[in-house]
């Protein structure tokens, strides 16, 4: 398979991927909505990028006749913010606590994917090299949120949400760290790797790291969901309007514990 082909895989498999995880995800409380819609939408921008790539858009000749790639870039710009905003809600039981922790974190992220961009872009070695471990220290910096801070708050909450940020952290930081690894070796880096060999190592983790992990995220927010509906934990705020039978404030089917805290 050349280079296009496999950018093509890309397309398709994410484009698939979408639609599968927005039609097979839960609506029963918020936590199912948004882990469905944000695991729906990220492979949904990948495919954009994937299918520019694979016309031969979103790229870039430079002098040295190198061809790089910024799609990539402008989507993991989207969708590595979305995805660790999936991995705090379950940390955090929602969004409304710690919102500088997590703006520190998508920060950092950006920061990341942004020099990551600008490493790509360099022909210098001098600005690559400094671009790259500037790229790197951000990429610390999400660790440290992930396995510090963020860790400590899953691991106060119940057991099903303990669980599922454990999983999904430990498979996001073994992906993402893949990643740099793959761009290192390949021609925007060291070059020891042929293009279609980066693009081919680089396709088959993003749909990994989107689509599989999507599949998994989302089999843990409804374990979350079971578990707090069966206990009643769920409050009036948090069930989504699909599952709030209207008009008539008969809400019988699901008990509602609405926690002033
Ligand atoms: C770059 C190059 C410079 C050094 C580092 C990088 C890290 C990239 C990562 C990308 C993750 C992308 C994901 C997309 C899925 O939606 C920019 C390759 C540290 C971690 C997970």
């Amino acid at each position: 398979m050349d280079e296009t082909n496999w950018l093509w895989l890309g397309t398709l498999g994410m484009l698939g991927g979408s639609i599968l995880l927005f039609f097979m995800g839960g609506k029963r409380t918020q936590d199912e909505e948004g882990h469905s819609i944000a695991h729906g939408l990220v492979p949904l921008f990948a495919a954009i990028s994937y299918f520019a790539m694979a016309r031969h858009q979103g790229q870039v000749t430079l002098p040295s006749g190198r061809v790089f790639l910024y799609a990539r870039y402008l989507d993991w710009s989207i969708t590595t913010p979305v995805l660790l905003l999936g991995v705090s809600m379950t940390a955090l039981h929602g969004a409304h606590r710690r919102a500088g922790l997590i703006a520190g974190l998508l920060a950092s992220d950006v920061v990341m994917i942004v020099t990551g961009l600008f490493f790509g872009m360099s022909e210098d070695p001098f600005n690559k090299w400094v671009w790259y471990l500037t790229s790197c220290a951000a990429f610390l910096a999400v660790y440290y949120v992930l396995f510090g801070p963020l860790r400590d708050e899953a691991q106060a909450r119940d057991e099903e949400r303990r669980s599922a940020y454990n999983r999904n952290v430990a498979i996001l930081a073994v992906l993402w760290l893949l990643y740099p690894v793959i761009v290192i070796l390949g021609p925007d880096g060291l070059q020891y790797w042929t293009a279609t060999f980066a693009t081919a190592c680089i396709t088959l983790i993003d749909l990994t790291a989107k689509v599989v992990y999507g599949f998994i995220s989302m089999g843990g927010s409804k374990n979350i969901s079971s578990a707090d509906l069966a206990r009643g934990e769920v409050s009036a705020a948090e069930i989504s309007t699909h599952s709030v039978p209207s008009g008539t404030g008969n809400t019988s089917s699901i008990r509602h514990t609405v926690r002033v805290s």
